[in-house]
């Protein structure tokens, strides 16, 4: 039998059997939702502070998230949000936004993404490790809103 059938053949099954698994078998709560309700969010450094203000996010599943990033302070920061496949840089002293539908629940971190420095705020020395945060979203199923 020629070998690219074969290759050809075992891919279809793969591909099968994952459209199959998404169909039927994943659990409900992992299904990725989206309820089409927008929510705008609003996230800003401060000056020198090394930290995101609001540090706690909470939303709901399905929600299409409309982020606003102010960066107060005269470097560049960053925002990741891993889960979700945010990596954006804030440049400084500007607004920009970002847009993502938080398909899934769950705690996701959040952190600065760009290098940005260390100082002192309040007597209390913060660094660039210590922007992060946290984005708790509300499953749809599992709990109330
Ligand atoms: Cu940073």
């Amino acid at each position: 039998m020629n070998k690219y059938f074969i290759i050809l053949a075992v891919a279809g099954i793969a591909i099968g059997a994952g459209v199959v698994w998404r169909m039927f078998l994943l659990p409900e709560e992992a299904k990725p939702f989206v309820s089409g309700v927008e929510r705008k969010i609003t996230v800003t450094t401060g000056v020198n502070q090394w930290r995101f203000f609001p540090e706690v996010l909470e939303v709901n599943q399905g929600d299409k998230i409309i982020m606003t990033l102010v960066n107060e302070d005269s470097y560049d920061h960053g925002i990741g949000i891993d889960a979700f496949g945010i990596s954006q840089r804030m440049p400084a002293n500007s607004t920009i936004t970002v847009e993502f539908v938080v398909t899934k629940a769950g705690d996701f971190p959040f952190y600065c993404s760009v290098p940005c420095g260390e100082g002192y705020t309040e007597g209390e020395k913060r660094t660039h490790f210590d922007m992060i945060g946290n984005m708790h979203v509300r499953s749809i199923i599992s709990e109330t809103q």
